[in-house]
């Protein structure tokens, strides 16, 4: 049997993405705030995490530039790591 074309497997949801950053400077709920204000405005985001324990921002969506997200996060005032 011939078999035309292909498809992935397991390669479901097309481009959705989730990237994280260790923003060390986060040290309240006014961080986190200001950080997911401006990274939401960033084009592809859908939801943005803030661990204030772990100072960790994660960012969903799809396409996301990982550019767009770092000036996002340094319009905050903050420094992606
Ligand atoms: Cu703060």
């Amino acid at each position: 049997m011939r078999v035309s074309g292909s498809t992935p497997v397991g390669y479901d949801g097309a481009m959705s993405e989730t990237i994280t950053y260790t923003v060390s400077a986060i040290h309240c709920a006014h961080c986190a705030a200001s950080i997911r204000e401006e990274v939401t405005q960033v084009a592809g985001v859908e939801s943005v995490e803030v661990d204030l324990d772990s100072k960790v921002v994660g960012i969903h969506g799809s396409e996301l530039s990982d550019e767009a997200l770092r000036a996002a996060i340094q319009e905050a005032g903050y420094e992606a790591a």
